[in-house]
């Protein structure tokens, strides 16, 4: 795949989309917006792809909205356009994927990179990683999908008060407070979150993206709509070859050989 601001790598069925202007700690300029978006597309399309790995080159995971781009917007330059346009169909194409993203959280998430890394399922942070809702730096409310995601983790005090300080949230406060699955060593980072990714690539795929839809659909369903929900999404993930797989192994006592359909 031949991208200008990411790299895409594909290993046994484990994609690596990694942001890649490290001269910027990976600020999102418009290219790299898009492309993220067709990474994490081609990821849904690529039958092959059972898990996805979103990380950063250099020393940050990203800082968010270029911000020497915003310089050279003119008047007429509408933000929430911009929004829409861009931040908000990467979120949905993360959000919509049926296949697990997990986030290797190398440095600073700040701005919309926060937010990008609470758009994946899973998120592993290096012990140098951190977390800043800079918006309020520059003047403006958190966006990319911040106020949806993070008073969900941490609640809304601790949200709210992180927008408007923007004070740094250092990795191990981030673990305690749920914005991270687990913290690991730096030069542990890659290797951690590979082998749990390649795991979860040999795993009931089907059943892990239905997971995830229902888990969303949830959010916004009364206890009666989820348990419906739930039912419905259980009789699809029953119909697949990996739930004959999964019985049949578990009675013949040997490992399950799991091919996400
Ligand atoms: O469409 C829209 O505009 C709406 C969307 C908005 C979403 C947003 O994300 S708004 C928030 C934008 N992001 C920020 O405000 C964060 C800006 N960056 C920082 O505050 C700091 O860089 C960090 C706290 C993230 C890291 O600090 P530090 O000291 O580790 O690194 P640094 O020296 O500040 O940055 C290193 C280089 O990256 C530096 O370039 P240089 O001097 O080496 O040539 C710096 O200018 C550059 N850089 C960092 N962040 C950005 C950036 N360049 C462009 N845009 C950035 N966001």
């Amino acid at each position: 795949m031949a991208y200008e601001t990411i790299l895409f790598e594909r290993h046994d069925g484990v994609v690596t989309i990694t942001l890649n202007r490290p001269e910027t700690l990976n600020a999102f300029n418009d290219t790299m917006i898009r492309e993220t978006t067709d990474a994490f597309k081609q990821c849904g399309k690529d039958p092959a792809v059972r898990c996805a790995i979103l990380t950063g080159a250099g020393r940050g995971f990203s800082s968010g909205q270029d911000l020497a781009d915003v310089q050279k917007r003119g008047d007429e330059f509408s933000i929430a356009e911009h929004l829409r346009q861009g931040y908000h169909r990467l979120i949905l194409e993360m959000v919509r994927l049926e296949k697990p993203i997990i986030a290797a959280i190398n440095g600073v998430a700040a701005g919309a990179g926060f937010g990008i890394a609470l758009a994946t399922d899973i998120r592993i942070a290096s012990d140098k990683a951190s977390f800043i809702l800079a918006f309020s730096r520059v003047g403006l409310i958190p966006d990319s999908g911040t106020n949806w995601f993070l008073p969900r983790l941490i609640g809304q005090g601790r949200a709210y008060e992180l927008a408007i300080t923007a004070d740094r949230l250092p990795a191990d406060q981030a673990l305690a407070w749920g914005v991270v699955n687990r913290v690991v060593p730096h030069d542990e980072l890659m290797p951690t979150v590979q082998e749990f990714a390649a795991r979860l690539a040999q795993g009931a795929s089907l059943a892990y993206g239905l997971t995830k839809r229902t888990m969303y659909r949830a959010w916004e369903q009364s206890l009666e709509e989820a348990l419906g929900y739930e039912a419905y999404m259980q009789e699809t993930a029953a119909r697949s070859h990996d739930y004959r797989e999964g019985v049949q192994a578990f009675l013949e006592k040997r490992a399950p050989r799991f091919q996400g359909r």
